[in-house]
């Protein structure tokens, strides 16, 4: 078929698809329209929804093609009639919110007239506010709560209220918020953004860099269900509420995860998006809906969608509407023009909303211009709202959506409500103060309000007693991040014998002995239990599927079917109390369990010690910001980035091969990073992990790479363990003496290539080697530069030594490093190296071959990095350059070669 007859063919069948307005029998049409009504009366919704399905099923068997429809029409999912009554006190409730608003605005004004340029944001809370309030009132379970608290996962921009609010119950005071974002001020104030690691007692999870609220906090519903049905915590009261703005849908990892919601049946989660129709620069979808856009992807992914549309006010015409002329004309108006009603007056919307049609001016022409204007959306509607939080929590089997229609900047007066540029704004002027004062009725006088002072009302004072009041059986006030959880013992080292001893008869991978490692860890009696292997879909590349078996894959349903290789050593076993977690292929998913599971200290006072094993290159440079909101969370826990190393992972080619993980990684303020070649170091390096983290409860977390080499591991050294943790030991000093001295740092499997040429050097050019093991470049520098920043604040005093100029003192020569790893890994420490220390790395893109290939390539090989100590004693004039020369001709090392690091 020619190509404009298959679009001719496919625009008439999309025309045929389409509902027809065209009725060639409306009296068979009324007819079954009164069916469904008689049935909707006499036997409910069920009956009517199986007849439904009936039909449906009965029309495609006989060959009737039905469009799939993901939407309902744009109103209220909850019609009046199954609204429950409101439970509060409507007045006192919105005079709280008032004072919140009122608050949240004055402290983002006040922040930025002391300071010019500090920023802050008024427009994304004064939409929300209602959304906010109906769960702090009557949904939102503190930390106290029976059953315990529910994880909220705040929208970063709304921060300004939700402080707002704790200073209204009492958390926070004046002083607080006049330092809003003056983090640095006397007396300390507050982060511009939920952030628990600069307010460790208020905030619990970091939300601002859009995307990342949603998606960890579908983890985390996941993981409250992983440690329940582990017996490790009963989370079955508690829910996770993320609250997004319709703008952050448009990231990939807001939408990522939510057939995973469905599918695992996560009705304790609730995500409530507040559809301001509005995102920083302007309308999230002009020329469309948010909302419907929204519904038809949550619903194709299995959720529940509450649509909350329209205010209480729309209700009597809706019900007015007979011939469904209004619910149309819903549909029809796109968000840009929704945006334009919110800042028209209600003649123009007269005129351009209900104006299409005169059966809708007659609808309406009974409410003056006033009254128009001031018909309100679902998201500013307590009633409404409160019902669909309701209708939420008492949901089962899926997790729930909320779509709130709101306006952006609401109550900021004609400048900022649902103006394009609301997002940034951060001054009102005192016209704009007043009117926000009278909208809200706000008791600060005239003489008071260019100040824009805070106001809390009097501690007796009906609002402060009520808001108290709810709160306390909700079970205390949110958000508060507080820490009651056991320390672990630290497993004895010896608990990794085997590793340490090495009495192997056959050649491991680090990746191996890692392997054996976790074994022993998920085997151990007080350990065991907390330990969350979590692997995106790589467990037999690491050769772990072995503990598929003995500690099963965690899966809410169990297993339903015998795995193809159940009569093998290693079935793929499913288990509702499995402990691995297979998250399949998804590294933005299994940070997010990782953070779930290394937060579960503080969430839930369980102490579980997360691995996520990965393809070091799919880590950092995928998922980086996760990585840094795991840092910012607090999280504990150990990233094994598994295949590392640019020369190691032979074959895979440029995409695979991560010779710059360790690079990223030094980025992350408190991620302690080991480069390790042996079993031992790795096993030492787990051991004071753990106890670090979860004996002394330190706020850090760790990377480790592993390699898929396998060679001799060694056993354990006396006297090295705290070479290895620092980053830095001798591992093998040179034989003999001689004229030269050299020092080669070697890291990863690269260490090896270092003994090597230790041997090389040794042999053939009398030069003597010692051999380092450098385990960590960035414990090192961080070390040297704490070291050198005291001595430079403390300049009267005896200086201190960093650990790295400790152990090399009296040491002199050459000294030489490297890894698999760009050449700027080892080049954090060069200026505290006697000399300087010249390195070698895997600059450049990787490609497909094999290692020995790879390492001459790079010039990371036993023969390069003799060439290259060679050329260093040369320039020291302790040799000839002629013997460089000859050794290239020796070794075999082409002068002309090609540049890796262009290449
Ligand atoms: C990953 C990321 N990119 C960009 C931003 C900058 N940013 C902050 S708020 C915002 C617009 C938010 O719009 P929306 O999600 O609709 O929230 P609203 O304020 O309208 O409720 C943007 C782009 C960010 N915080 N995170
Ligand atoms: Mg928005």
């Amino acid at each position: 078929m020619a190509p404009d007859q298959v679009v001719e063919t496919l625009q008439k069948k999309r025309v045929a698809l389409l509902p027809s307005n065209n009725d060639p029998d409306p009296a068979e049409t009324a007819e079954w329209l009164e069916s469904l009504e008689g049935v909707l009366e006499f036997d409910g919704p069920d009956r009517a929804r199986f007849l439904l399905t009936q039909l449906k099923d009965k029309a495609v068997r006989e060959g009737v093609e039905i469009p799939i429809i993901a939407n309902t029409p744009y109103i209220n999912t909850i019609p009046p009639s199954r609204q429950a009554p409101f439970p509060g006190s409507r007045e006192i409730e919105r005079r709280i919110k008032n004072l919140v608003r009122w608050n949240a605005m004055a402290m983002v004004v006040r922040a930025n007239r002391k300071d010019h340029g500090i920023g802050g944001h008024i427009s994304t809370y004064a939409s929300a506010a209602t959304l906010y309030e109906i769960g702090f009132n009557h949904f939102f379970r503190g930390l106290d709560a029976p059953g315990g608290g529910d994880q909220i996962y705040f929208q970063g921009h709304a921060s300004p209220g939700i402080y707002a609010r704790a200073f209204l119950e009492d958390r926070l005071s004046a002083a607080h918020l006049e330092n809003f974002r003056r983090e640095l001020a006397e007396g300390g104030g507050l982060s511009s953004y939920p952030h628990p690691w600069l307010m460790p007692h208020f905030w619990q999870f970091p939300t601002v860099s859009m995307g990342l609220g949603p998606i960890t906090a579908i983890y985390q519903a996941r993981f409250n269900r992983y440690l329940l049905h582990r017996g490790l915590r009963d989370t079955s009261q508690q829910r996770v509420w993320a609250f997004l703005g319709d703008g952050e849908c448009d990231e990939p990892e807001t939408l990522g995860a939510l057939t995973l919601a469905a599918r695992e049946r996560l009705d304790n989660l609730i995500f409530v998006i507040n559809c301001n129709l509005q995102r920083l620069d302007g309308p999230v979808r002009g020329n469309g809906k948010i909302i419907q856009e929204l519904e038809a992807a949550f619903r194709g992914a299995g959720w529940n969608v509450l649509k909350v549309v329209w205010g209480g006010d729309w209700d009597p015409l809706l019900a007015a509407d007979k011939a469904g002329l209004l619910v149309q004309r819903m549909n029809e108006a796109v968000d840009g023009e929704y945006q334009k009603y919110a800042t028209e007056s209600g003649a123009y919307i007269r005129e351009h909303f209900f104006g299409k049609y005169p059966q809708l001016l007659k609808l309406v022409e009974h409410l003056s211009d006033e009254q128009i204007r001031k018909l309100s959306r679902g998201g500013h509607d307590p009633e409404k709202v409160y019902n669909a939080y309701k209708a939420a929590v008492d949901h089962r089997g899926s997790p729930t959506v909320i779509l709130a229609k709101t306006i952006k900047g609401y109550g900021l007066g004609e400048g900022g409500e649902g103006s394009n540029p609301t997002h940034q704004q951060k001054t009102l002027n005192e016209e704009e103060l007043r009117e926000f004062r009278a909208r809200f009725n706000i008791p600060i006088s005239d003489d008071d309000i260019a100040e824009t002072p805070f106001y809390k009302p009097p501690v007796d004072s009906r609002e402060m007693k009520y808001l108290q009041e709810l709160r306390k059986p909700l079970g205390g006030s949110l958000p508060a991040r507080v820490v009651v959880c056991p320390p672990l013992q630290a497993p004895k080292l010896e608990l990794f014998k085997d590793v340490l001893e090495a009495r192997y008869k056959r050649e491991f991978s680090s990746t191996m002995e890692f392997e054996k490692l976790l074994r022993r860890l998920l085997q151990d009696e007080q350990l065991g239990k907390y330990v969350v292997p979590i692997i995106p879909d790589e467990a037999r590349t690491f050769g772990m599927h072995p503990l598929f078996n003995t500690f099963g894959i965690y899966a809410s349903l169990g297993q339903k079917y015998e795995p193809t290789d159940a009569a093998t050593m290693t079935p793929y076993r499913e288990a509702i109390d499995g402990q691995i977690i297979e998250e399949g292929i998804t590294e933005a998913g299994s940070i997010s369990s990782f953070i779930a599971a290394g937060t579960a200290y503080a969430t839930h006072g369980v102490p579980t010690i997360p691995f996520f094993i990965y393809y070091s290159m799919f880590g950092f440079q995928r998922v980086g910001d996760l990585m840094w909101s795991a840092a910012d969370s607090r999280t504990r826990g150990f990233l094994i980035g598994g295949t590392a190393g640019r020369t190691t992972l032979s074959g895979e080619g440029l995409q695979h091969e991560d010779g710059h993980s360790h690079l990223l990684a030094s980025t992350i303020p408190t991620l302690a990073c080991y480069d390790p070649a042996y079993g031992y170091e790795l096993a030492v390096i787990v051991q004071d992990g753990i106890r670090r983290m979860y004996e002394k409860g330190e706020a850090l977390f760790y990377y480790i790479t592993l390699y898929n080499e396998e060679y001799a591991m060694l056993p354990m050294p006396a006297g090295v363990t705290e070479g290895i943790l620092r980053g830095l030991y001798k591992l093998r000093p040179a034989a003999g003496r001689s004229k030269a001295k050299v020092h080669l740092f070697g890291s990863g499997p690269i260490l090896r290539e270092t003994l090597r040429a230790q041997e090389i050097l040794a042999e053939k050019y009398d030069v003597a080697a010692d051999v380092w093991s450098a385990t960590s470049y960035k414990e090192l520098r961080r070390d040297a530069l704490d070291v050198e920043r005291w001595n430079m604040l403390h300049p009267a005093t005896t200086p201190r030594k960093s650990y790295l100029e400790q152990v090399l003192a009296g040491e002199n020569g050459v000294f030489l490093a490297a890894s698999d790893y760009m050449r700027a890994v080892p080049e954090m420490v060069t200026r505290w190296v006697p000399g300087g220390l010249f390195p070698l790395g895997t600059d450049g893109f990787g490609r497909s071959e094999n290692r020995s290939s790879l390492r001459r390539f790079f010039e990371v090989d036993a023969e390069c990095i003799t060439v290259a100590t060679l050329y260093r004693l040369a320039q020291r004039g302790e040799i000839k350059p002629a013997r460089v020369a000859q050794a290239l001709k020796d070794l075999g090392v082409d002068s002309e070669k090609v540049n890796p690091m262009y290449a």
